[in-house]
């Protein structure tokens, strides 16, 4: 818990001192480096009951972050994030390109810090797609990896 929020005020502080970039205008020509992805987003825990938990992030574009992740065969809690003030995201896994079937998904997930978990179980490795079925048009896709 005390994880996600301090991730949540590093987004917020990212927020900012963009803000302030753009504010006061350095004036050089290179493009802007994308921003770091968050501490603690897309790694890979083991809680107290042993499950393997992730948890990655969906904000006011098209992109998850990350958008790769790596897990062990096992059971997967996976724990979506949307940080984005206007945007609804979503996360399904790509049923037909799938190594082995994810009964699981997260159909609809508003803006405004809201979050929700998902666990489900996979033995086969390999690379499992997934994608926000909203924005899959304009890229927002990503891929889970089990690990031998
Ligand atoms: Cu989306």
């Amino acid at each position: 818990m005390m994880r996600r929020m301090g991730t949540r005020a590093a987004a917020l502080g990212i927020g900012a001192a963009l803000a302030a970039g753009a504010l006061t205008g350095c004036g050089s020509e290179e493009p802007a480096a994308p921003p770091p992805t968050p501490e603690g987003l897309g790694e890979v825990t083991v809680g107290a009951d042993g499950v393997q938990e992730v948890t990655i992030q969906t904000q006011d574009d098209y992109l998850f972050t990350p958008d790769r992740f790596t897990v062990a065969p096992g059971t997967v809690r996976l724990t979506l994030v949307n940080v984005a003030d206007q945007m609804t995201h979503n996360l399904e896994f790509t049923d037909d390109e799938l190594p082995q079937p994810i009964d699981a998904g997260i159909p609809v997930l508003g803006p405004g810090d809201q979050e929700k978990t998902i666990e489900f179980e996979v033995t086969t490795p390999g690379d499992y797609p997934f994608s926000c079925t909203f924005h899959l048009q304009l890229g927002q896709v990503g891929t889970m990896t089990v690990s031998e």
